[in-house]
């Protein structure tokens, strides 16, 4: 039986509570109470029809910023709920229609039409706010709560749309539905970094003297962005969470060792990189355990990307980047692992909901290389690896840590999968969500994963991130 892991959340749980104090402590039974209270419209076809044509926002990580450090002054919080209530209305929309667009049969799966619930009721929340401005600092509290209600609605997406096309996979293919998750996951990042970001820019700037004291630099933080990011620290942050998940399962657990510049910082989403690193990491100790090299230890190494690359490589960002430079990093062709960033150009996700862009004045970034014994990959599964159902973990395994099969409680089996904002990290191996969400992730700021495998001996991952901006003063 797979116990349950209690994640001790440092990082993430400072986030939330610096983000969302009073959200972080809410029961799903408070929620629904919460639900009661916020005000909503009933959702037309009319409504997302119109609101879907209207053309999506090109996002950029400026827009992020702009607002100012916080604590932000009224006027600042008031633009940032304006600017927050543009975006929003259209980008849900989106995702609506996305999903009415799969096989019928598809959308008829019980989970899959609960996400599309979910959207629905987002959508009514945030209707009585659209077509108007908000300019008293009430309603900007009000529509914080709204804010909050959206990350909320939306934090278990992944483990249900998991469960979801599992069930429905007699009906679509997996190439069709890494498409689907592919745009939908990636659309999923940008509306929760909008939502977030606004609600980290509220709670930042009230006086809750408590909260700043359990940060360590609650001054390096612009919202939701950690302008002294250190990746060393979230390795082995994820490295402590990780050996107690493998420990719980095989009774072992492989060293880490990290090397390289420790000491350097950028400026990055934190949850996004805890996600991404947790998932490799899972997967070096997993493969290292499996074929029985626990006493061989997974190297990372810290590798800062030379300011010049940055500044010579295509800073223009862009959402132009071709498949080809994936195909190629696929296929272990990377430009990745000479640690620069022209075979992955910097451009954000090719969905056509997502823009990001990085800032005119990209901070440099860093290449963060994860190496372990564990026999690598079978050149017949490489082709797979991206692939969001894909997974070499026994399937009734996965099948039956979704049905709750294993804990007794299929909420807590669904943790099998993880993500920031809510989906729980319990399991070692998921469904096969690490890799292509993971490199969602980094590519949301320009920046990819590239797999390299050396089949019978071990895998080099390398991440690369781009520093997400200079933030002005
Ligand atoms: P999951 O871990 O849930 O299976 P992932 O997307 O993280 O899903 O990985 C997909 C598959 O890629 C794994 O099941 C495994 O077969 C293979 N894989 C990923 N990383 C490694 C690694 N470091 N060593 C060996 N195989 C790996
Ligand atoms: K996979
Ligand atoms: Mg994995």
């Amino acid at each position: 039986m797979m116990a349950q892991v209690q994640r001790p959340l440092v990082i993430q749980s400072q986030f939330i509570r610096l983000c969302c104090p009073r959200n972080a402590r809410r029961t799903t039974g408070a929620r629904a109470r919460h639900h009661k209270q916020l005000h909503t419209s009933t959702v037309t076809d009319n409504d997302i029809t119109r609101l879907a044509s209207l053309p999506l926002h090109p996002l950029t990580l400026a827009d992020l910023v702009k607002h100012g450090r916080p604590p932000l002054t009224t006027s600042q919080l008031l633009s940032s709920s304006n600017f927050t209530l543009s975006i929003l209305p259209a980008r849900l929309a989106h995702r609506i229609q996305s999903l009415r667009n799969l096989p019928f049969i598809v959308v008829s799966n019980p989970h899959i039409s609960k996400i599309h619930s979910n959207y629905i009721h987002s959508l009514s929340t945030l209707l009585p706010w659209a077509e108007r401005e908000i300019t008293t600092i009430e309603d900007e509290v009000k529509f914080t709560e709204v804010m909050a209600d959206l990350v909320q609605t939306h934090a278990n997406t992944i483990s249900i749309l998991a469960r979801g096309f599992l069930e429905a996979r007699k009906y679509i293919s997996p190439t069709d539905v890494t498409k689907f998750l592919d745009e939908h996951l990636r659309a999923r990042i940008g509306t929760r970094l909008i939502a977030e970001q606004h609600l980290a820019l509220h709670f930042s700037s009230q006086p809750h003297q408590e909260i700043m004291h359990e940060v360590e630099d609650p001054g390096s933080f612009v919202g939701v962005i950690d302008t002294k990011l250190r990746p060393a620290k979230i390795v082995q942050h994820c490295e402590s969470v990780v050996s107690e998940i493998c420990e719980l399962k095989y009774g072992v657990r492989p060293h880490v060792v990290i090397n390289g510049e420790q000491e350097y910082t950028f400026a990055h989403v934190p949850v996004h990189l805890e996600y991404i690193i947790t998932e490799l990491l899972k997967n070096a100790f997993r493969a290292t355990v499996e074929s029985g090299k626990e006493r061989e230890p997974i190297e990372v190494t810290i590798a800062p990307l030379p300011e010049e690359l940055v500044e010579n490589g295509n800073n223009s960002g862009g959402n132009e980047r071709s498949r080809a430079a994936i195909k190629n990093k696929d296929q272990g062709n990377t430009d990745i692992a000479s640690n620069s960033f022209t075979g992955n150009d910097g451009s954000a996700s090719p969905s056509s909901d997502e823009q990001i862009r990085p800032l005119a004045h990209s901070t440099p970034g860093v290449t963060i290389r994860i190496r372990d014994r564990g026999g690598g990959i079978s050149p017949e599964n490489y082709q797979h690896i991206w692939d969001y159902s894909f997974t070499t973990f026994n399937e009734d395994q996965a099948a039956s840590t979704l049905s709750g099969g294993n804990s007794g409680s299929g909420m807590d089996a669904l943790n099998a999968i993880s993500g920031p904002g809510g989906d729980g990290v319990n399991s070692l191996a998921g469904l096969g969500y690490g890799l292509p969400l993971g490199r969602a992730y980094a590519e949301y700021f320009g920046g990819g994963i590239a797999v390299q495998s050396l089949w019978g001996w071990g895998t080099d991952v390398y991440l690369s991130l781009r520093g997400v901006g200079k933030v002005e003063e």
